[in-house]
Parts: structure tokens; sequence; C-alpha cells
């Protein structure tokens, strides 16, 4: 059953396996407020407690997907910022990362400062062609945070991880396509159609080989080959036990198209 609910900055819907997060204070392009990262842990919560949740996927209303932290919060220039990170940007990162579903980020428009890096911190970013990617940190006084010296390095190596970040270069989907930070650059006007159908697929793929999936690439980016190796033997043990397994075997045999259960 579809399901929707608006939170105070946050938009709610889950529909057939997909749950969409829309991000939602398009009159400051979704810049993150206290309040945007209790929605969005509310959200999760809500989603995590859904038994037929299989994707996650964020978008954001308006002109673009998200500005990075609010400037405009009286308190910016005198909070300590780490404990802003710790209390709400770290916690919300390492929840997406270790959600047991993928998340696809959708982004539209501009993606900047912890915005950008949020994208980064699903496990599939799609982008518009013509949208805007930028590390802003630097031009307020600031290093990338939520993730990004971590998401940068690994995505597109040292060089233009130190260049995107030290000069806050605006980047278009296309070239962030091109050097490999994201799944893909769509056509401006399909970047949340072509995620909605990605979210559709993976809605309808055998969760439990998407979420062993998740966890051993993610856990491939701190091992040595050897460790994966073991890590793949292990995980692909459980795999081989599952009935989605079996129907992928028989669906192959039979010609048909495959029915997965999640079990
Ligand atoms: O503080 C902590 O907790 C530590 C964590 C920090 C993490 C961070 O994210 S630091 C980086 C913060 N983000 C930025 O520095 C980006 C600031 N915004 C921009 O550079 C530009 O707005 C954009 C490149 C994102 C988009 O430019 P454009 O020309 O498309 O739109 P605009 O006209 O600048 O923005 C539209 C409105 O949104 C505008 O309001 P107005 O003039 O119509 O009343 C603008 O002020 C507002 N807005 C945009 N970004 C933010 C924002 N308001 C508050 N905070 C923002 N980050």
């Amino acid at each position: 059953m579809p399901f929707s609910q608006d939170f105070a900055q946050v938009h709610y819907q889950s529909e057939n396996g997909v749950v969409t997060l829309t991000l939602n204070r398009p009159e400051r392009i979704n810049s993150l407020t206290a309040q945007m990262h209790a929605d969005l842990r509310a959200c999760l919560d809500l989603a995590e407690s859904q038994r037929d949740t299989k994707v996650i996927l964020l978008t954001g209303a308006g002109k673009g997907f998200c500005a990075g932290q609010d400037l405009t919060d009286q308190e910016t220039n005198t909070r300590d910022l780490g404990e802003a990170l710790e209390k709400n940007y770290n916690v919300l990162v390492r929840r997406l990362v270790c959600l047991p579903y993928p998340v696809i980020a959708a982004v539209h428009g501009v993606a900047a400062g912890a915005g950008a890096n949020l994208a980064l911190a699903a496990d599939l970013t799609i982008m518009g062609q013509n949208a805007v990617f930028t590390q802003a940190f630097i031009r307020i006084g600031l290093m990338p945070d939520a993730g990004g010296t971590w998401f940068l390095p690994h995505r597109v190596g040292l060089q233009k991880a130190l260049g995107l970040a030290m000069t806050g270069e605006k980047i278009t989907g296309q070239e962030a396509d091109a050097m490999g930070l994201i799944w893909k650059a769509v056509p401006d006007d399909q970047v949340l159609l072509a995620a909605q159908a990605l979210a559709t697929q993976l809605a309808q793929a055998p969760s439990q080989a998407l979420h062993e999936t998740k966890q051993a690439m993610w856990a491939a980016l701190q091992q040595s080959l050897d460790q994966q190796l073991d890590w793949e033997r292990d995980a692909q043990r459980r795999l081989g036990r599952t009935a989605d397994f079996s129907e992928g075997v028989s669906a192959f045999l039979e010609k048909r198209a495959p029915q997965f259960k999640g079990s």
C-alpha cells in the first residue's frame, strides 16, 4: 500500500518497496538544519520499521538537491562545529552506509557542501548532466565534512579529490560521471525518473544479495584481497542457501523472469 507522511522538513513516501525521502526546504535549496536531520532520522526509523522497505531514494524539492548546512543558522559562527558533525552529519552518513538496502541519491540542480557529500554517501548517485556539484566548504573557510575527505579520494583519486576540495570548483554531472564520482549522469529533466526506475529495478532484485553486495563492497575499501576472498566465501555460502538463489537458477533454466521474495 502506498504511504506518505509529511515531516517538518522532509517528505516521506513509500510505494512498492521504494521509500522516497524528499528534502523539503526548497526556498533555501534544502539546506540542512537540526530539524531536517531529526526528520531524516525519524524517516529512516520509519523505513526500517516497515518490513517491505527495499530501497531508499533521496531527492530534494524545488530547484536543487541540497545546498549543505543552512548558513542562516544564527549560531553557525559560534557553535562547536565538531559537535554538530558528531550529532547530525556523522550519524546520518554512518547510517546510510550501514542500511541493509541500497540508497540512491537523485541530484538535480545543485549539490553543495555537505549536500554534495550526502549525495556521495548514497550507494548509487544519479545526477543531471548539467547539475552542479561543489565542495563549497573552502569558500567559507572550512574543509569537506560529512565524509567528503573519505568519499572523494576513494572515488576519484587524491589529485582530483584535493582539487575539488581546495578550489571548491563547480563541476557538472557530466564531469562527475566522467571522473567516476557518481554512478550516472542523465538528461536534467530525467533525474528523478531515472532514479525511480533504478529504485524499482533494485526493489525487485534479490534483497539479500543486494545487502551482501553492499556490505562486501564497503568493507573492501578497508580490506586486503585476502580478506575479501574470505568475506566472499562466507557471504556467498549464505546466499547459496536462500530461496532467491534457487528461484534465480530455476528461472534461468526455465527461461522465465525470476520472482524474488527476499528469502
Ligand atoms: O555548520 C556545521 O554544522 C558544519 C557543517 C558544514 C557543512 C556545510 O555544508 S558547509 C557548506 C555550506 N554550503 C554552502 O556554502 C553553499 C552555499 N550556497 C551556495 O553557494 C549557492 O546558494 C549554491 C551554489 C548552492 C546555489 O546557487 P544559486 O545561485 O543556484 O542559488 P542561490 O540564489 O544562491 O540560493 C537560493 C536561496 O537559497 C538564496 O536565498 P534568497 O537570497 O533567495 O533568500 C540563498 O541564500 C539560499 N541558500 C543557498 N544555500 C544556502 C542558502 N541558505 C542557507 N544556507 C545555505 N547553505
